[in-house]
Formats: structure tokens, sequence, C-alpha cells
């Protein structure tokens, strides 16, 4: 974290602005002010270059495919990765939410029934598993400023859909304001009914995987993206019900048309 906070390229506001330490020192500050006193999010489409000063809160070199159950962001994201296997530039580092960390495990585990969790807990622990998949070692912030080219399957907006549907508004955006945006964010948008069919393939069904709750996650992915693009952030949406390569096609033009292709 250290090495974090030193690098120039880091925008402040992607560091958090108190670790625990200067908490205890400065006596016991309620979390309600600790929150209050974060900056509120600039959001911003003026990126200039693909590396270097970030304006707003927009993360260069990072890509997020999101969608409802079913939609083949996990498909598509393979699909990428075998595009540029054979590519020197830029270096491509597919990812995915939850992580395969020890926070993502424990989070897999309360999905497939297997761990009884309240909602608010799981939605804390999606915030904690970000925060190590961004902030971490060899995390998405590392890997960008040094001019990798990163794509995860889910991010934020996953957490304000899933955890908004369950928590409602306030706890998912308060535990996600400080995460920043992505360059590009690549919905694929399907009906729920053709997505639970493909999903239905699979032997386990996790805690999210059935058709009232799909038809909200749709609704809602709707109405955060709009959000996110009124405020500047790049979202493309790609028709998920078309076949996997054409939909794979439109990926590749919208991931092969961000700035760290024309370096
Ligand atoms: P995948 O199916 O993409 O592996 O994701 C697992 C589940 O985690 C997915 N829902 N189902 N079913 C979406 C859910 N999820 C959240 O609820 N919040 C989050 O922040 C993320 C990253 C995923």
């Amino acid at each position: 974290m250290n090495n974090l906070r030193e690098s120039s390229l880091i925008p402040r506001s992607y560091v958090p602005a108190e670790t625990s330490q200067n908490i205890r020192r400065s006596g016991l500050k309620p979390i309600v002010n600790l929150l209050s006193d974060v900056p509120p999010l600039e959001y911003s489409s003026k990126l200039k270059t693909p590396l270097g000063v970030v304006p707003g809160n927009i993360i260069p070199n990072f890509a997020v495919l999101e969608g409802g159950d079913g939609s083949g962001t996990t498909t598509q994201l393979s699909l990428l990765t075998e595009r540029l296997k054979n590519t020197e530039k830029p270096v491509f580092f597919p990812t995915f939410e939850p992580t395969d960390g020890q926070i993502g495990a424990l989070i897999r585990s309360a999905l497939r029934k297997e761990l009884p969790l309240n909602p608010e807990t799981l939605a804390m622990l999606f915030a904690c598993d970000r925060n190590e998949h961004l902030y971490g070692d060899d995390g998405i912030i590392v890997r960008v400023n040094r001019g990798e080219l990163v794509v995860s399957d889910r991010y934020v907006c996953s957490s304000l859909v899933y955890q908004g549907i369950e928590c409602g508004d306030e706890l998912p955006m308060a535990l996600n304001s400080r995460f920043g945006i992505p360059q590009v964010t690549i919905f694929l948008d399907v009906e729920p009914e053709i997505a639970l069919a493909r999903v239905n393939k699979r032997k386990t069904l996790d805690i999210y995987e059935y058709r009232e709750f799909q038809e909200k996650v749709r609704d809602r992915y709707r109405a955060v993206l709009d959000n996110y693009s009124s405020m500047g952030a790049r979202v493309e949406t790609i028709d998920a019900s078309k076949s996997i390569e054409e939909v794979s096609d439109q990926v590749w033009s919208i991931i092969s048309s961000l700035p760290i292709f024309k370096l």
C-alpha cells in the first residue's frame, strides 16, 4: 500500500485517505464522518493520455464486462484472452470478481449457499475483495500503471446491481465510492429467460439464479449504467442474445478502440 501511495501515477482518491493507524491517532472518529470526509467522485470522460495523469476517477487501460447471470461475461473474456494471446503489446491481464483470493472463496461459498451470511455482510465482503483486487500487490492499479491492459469479468456495477437489490442503494454506494471507474464498461444485455436457459444447463444454481431476481438485475443494470454514463463513464451495450461469435466481434471492436492500442 505504501508503494501505491508513493506512486505519482495514482490519483489521491484511489488511496484510502485514512489508515486504521491515523484513525486511532485522531481519536475515535465515527465511521459516518469518515465516509463524509471522502471527496465526492469526479467523473470525467476527458481522458487525454492512456497512461500518466488520470482525470477524474477513470482508471486508464481498464475495461469491465458486466451482465446478468448467463449473459456470457466469462465466455467473452476467454474469447478475448484467446484473441490477445499472441499479442506482445499491450500485455493483457484478464481477471474476475469475486476473485480467486481468500475473500473471494468466502463469497463463493456464500453464493453456493454453504455459508449463510447477511446480505449486508456479503456486500462488505465484495467490497473487501475488490479493494484487494484493485490496490493489492500486483493488483489492477499497479498493472494499468505499468501499461498493461486489464479486463475484468464484473466490478463495481455488479455490487450496485446485485447488492443494491438485496440491501438498497445506500450501503453498496458507500462501500464502492472509493473505487475508480473503468475506461469502458461493456454491458452484455440479454433477456433473463434466454440467460437462465443457458445457466440451467449447469448443475448447481447459486442464490441469485432465479427468474424474478434476474428480471430485477436487468432493470437495475439499465438504471445503474444510465447513471454511470450520464456522469461521464463510457458504457457500451451489446445484445448478448446474438451468437457467441457476433458478441465476441463486438467486444473486440470496443476493446481494440481503447487508446492503449494506439500507442
Ligand atoms: P460469476 O457468475 O460471474 O462468477 O459471479 C458470481 C456471482 O457474483 C454473480 N451472480 N450470480 N449468480 C454476480 C455476483 N456478484 C455480486 O453479487 N456482486 C458483486 O460485486 C460481484 C462482483 C458479483
